[in-house]
């Protein structure tokens, strides 16, 4: 089925009017310094879970929600992805419908990612290196990233959020589809994509050096 007529799950509820897309402030993280301590975060987030307007309000079709431990959650739709600067990548993978090559145009996932702010710990060497991304798309179907294979300066292929596959450009209420060229099979070509978390790997295993 091609991704674009697969059945998702429909999602209920009004949305309200998204915050400005700081699109353009691609800075970068915040230093560690500036931010609370653990145990302030700890405290502002117990009273933030007892006033319902920090709470996002439901994604409507075709949104997509970046957020996770970021400073700037946000919410995107593909209009606003196609605003954005474009990269276009022909990659093949292979599908259960067999080997597939396809034309994408879109934008560079990085660039989504970074603009959500997320909270590298500054202080560590490579602490960008700790972070991970959980891609989730209709079905609630789901594939992990490590930052690096989404970081130019660290990988070689340029891992994409697409808004067209072989110049069709995808449906407003479906959502753009992760394009990853590197993997040779399409688990990771993530369709109806709706949620972007990010997440710092801080834990250490008990007992382990710190
Ligand atoms: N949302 C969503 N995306 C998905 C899947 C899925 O089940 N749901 N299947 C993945 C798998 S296993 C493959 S091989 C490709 C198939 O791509 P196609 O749907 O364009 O054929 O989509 C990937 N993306
Ligand atoms: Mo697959």
């Amino acid at each position: 089925m091609p991704h674009h007529l697969r059945l998702r799950l429909p999602v209920q509820g009004a949305s309200l009017a998204v915050a400005g897309l700081l699109l353009t402030g691609c800075g970068e993280p915040a230093d560690a310094k500036d931010r609370p301590a653990a145990g302030a975060s700890a405290s502002a987030a117990a009273s933030a879970s007892t006033s319902a307007t920090t709470s996002a309000p439901p994604l409507k079709p075709g949104e997509v929600r970046v957020a996770g431990q970021v400073d700037k959650p946000s919410t995107l739709t593909l209009a606003e992805l196609r605003s954005l600067p474009q990269t276009s990548v022909t990659v093949e993978f292979s599908s259960a419908k067999g080997p597939q090559k396809q034309t994408y145009q879109g934008v560079l996932l990085h660039d989504v990612l970074k603009n959500a702010q997320p909270r590298f710990d500054a202080s560590k060497k490579n602490g960008q290196l700790r972070g991970i991304v959980a891609a989730t798309g209709g079905g609630d179907y789901r594939a992990v990233f490590a930052w690096a294979e989404l970081d130019p300066g660290f990988a070689k292929s340029q891992v994409l959020l697409a808004v067209s596959e072989d110049g069709t450009p995808f449906e407003d209420a479906s959502g753009p589809r992760l394009v990853v060229p590197q993997d040779a099979k399409g688990g990771r070509y993530v369709s109806e994509l709706n949620q972007l978390w990010v997440g710092v790997v801080d834990p250490v295993v008990d007992g382990g050096q710190q």
